[in-house]
């Protein structure tokens, strides 16, 4: 999608602006990788614990399945399922990220807000399917 496009040219600039800074020295990846068991800064989070804690799913680009992934850790709930499988959230991206119930955004659809840290809802809780940075239904 554009926007994709556009996301992966605004977050190179920052990496630019950071390396400028001397930053990136002690940062360790020097860009964010998706489903790497890390959230970092870009990505959306879903994790298998309430808080949120334990291991995460980090997401960059929208998930429309999740079936049949695995978190890869570390942290509680290392290689368990992810579908139907998370209980909070964390949004490190810069913009709304929209979760569904089931794949390809069926189901209910929820979203959350970029900053926002948080529990599911007993209506999203061990329940979402996919993922998206735009809202898909
Ligand atoms: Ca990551
Ligand atoms: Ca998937």
């Amino acid at each position: 999608m554009q926007r994709t496009a556009l996301r992966r040219v605004a977050t190179t600039a920052i990496a630019l602006a950071a390396l400028g800074l001397g930053t990136l020295a002690t940062a360790g990846p020097a860009s964010a990788a998706e489903k790497n068991g890390y959230l970092e800064s870009g990505e959306f989070g879903l994790f298998f614990n309430t808080g949120p804690a334990g291991a995460v799913w980090d997401l960059y680009y929208q998930d429309v399945d999740f079936w049949g992934e695995k978190f890869p850790g570390p942290g509680n709930g290392t290689d368990d399922f992810v579908n139907d499988n998370t209980a909070g959230y964390n949004n490190r991206d810069s913009v709304r990220w929209w979760v569904y119930t089931d794949a390809n955004a069926g189901g209910y659809e929820g979203s959350l807000p970029a900053g926002y840290i948080g529990n599911a809802t007993a209506t999203f809780k061990n329940k979402i399917s996919s993922a998206y940075f735009y809202e898909a239904s």
